[in-house]
């Protein structure tokens, strides 16, 4: 006899897939920015880092004629380990559907958490193409290369999990290094900065990021493309690089998990990095001085 998952709530929800409505339904009032192009990945679905209230109010707030899913988007690694599918998870998927239906180009590039999805390159599935990666021409005329960005790492592999220390670990390890100090010389034994140490291991971090970002316009320039577009190290970035007298640029869309980041492209070509938690903020800041209308008793 087959074991049934453990949620088997979850499970059911997913059975019931593509869902008919949305949990939380579409927005359907108010103006929605509209771009030419939008990319967005490390969505890391069907995890609990992923940021998905502050993604649902991106979909419903904007709108494009192409839309690029930039990999990452199920975490096809974590869902093996622990079966995770909040319904607010569905909704993002069921917009992302929707937007295809509406007319909406989608291209979807899987990256190294949904590899299980590259076998499928070249075929659609409910209006959405899976691509292995893409070629974009901007509105004046620059040709972009597409891809998730995880094809680097082997370049990289020796620092890869630097990239992964954050600032948090690091300002927790300056408080401890006080502490650490006073026990050692009890102890009597000699000083050592663990915040030092860990400062050590951020400004690596710091590089990683640095150094992907030129391997990476470096292989565009390769190609001799005007720019490439990728997703992958959770950072968000615009950059340009010199490669043989020419000028590469590097697009970073971010990611959903801390960033929530998404870049797009205007119709005159162009191309801005929305930081979403801050667009929410205006937003709010916005209708603070509207009057609000009484309710009679
Ligand atoms: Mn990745």
């Amino acid at each position: 006899m087959t074991e049934l998952p453990r949620d088997f709530s979850a499970f059911a929800n997913v059975a019931g897939f593509p869902p008919v409505e949305a949990a939380v339904p579409e927005r359907t009032t108010g103006e929605r920015r509209r771009f030419r192009t939008i990319w967005i990945s490390d969505i890391h679905l069907g995890t609990k880092g992923c940021n998905a209230e502050l993604l649902i109010d991106f979909l419903d707030h904007t709108d494009s004629e192409t839309m690029y899913l930039v990999g990452d988007i199920i975490d096809g690694w974590r869902l093996k380990k622990k079966f995770y599918w909040p319904a607010a998870h569905n909704d993002i998927v069921w917009r992302i559907l929707k937007r295809a239906k509406r007319g909406t180009r989608i291209v979807y590039i899987p990256g190294n958490h949904d590899e299980m999805m590259r076998p499928f390159s070249g075929m659609h599935f409910g209006g959405v193409e899976i691509a292995r990666a893409a070629f974009h021409d901007t509105a004046d005329g620059r040709r972009l290369m597409v891809l998730h960005g995880d094809e680097f790492d082997t370049i990289m592999l020796a620092h890869r999990w630097l990239a992964f220390v954050g600032d948090a670990l690091y300002h927790v390890m300056m408080q401890l290094n006080g502490w650490v100090a006073a026990v050692r010389r009890a102890l009597g034994l000699p000083y050592w900065s663990i915040s030092k140490a860990a400062k050590h291991k951020v400004k690596n971090a710091v590089e990683f990021i640095s150094k992907y970002e030129e391997v990476v316009a470096r292989a565009a320039g390769e190609r001799g493309v005007d720019g490439v577009v990728c997703g992958h190290i959770h950072t968000a970035e615009i950059r340009s690089f010199d490669h043989e007298g020419r000028a590469i640029e590097y697009f970073n869309d971010g990611d959903w998990v801390e960033g929530c980041n998404a870049l797009v492209e205007h119709f005159d070509g162009r191309m801005e990095l929305l930081h979403w938690t801050e667009e929410m903020a205006r937003r709010a800041a916005e209708h603070a001085g509207e009057p609000r209308i009484a309710v009679a008793a």
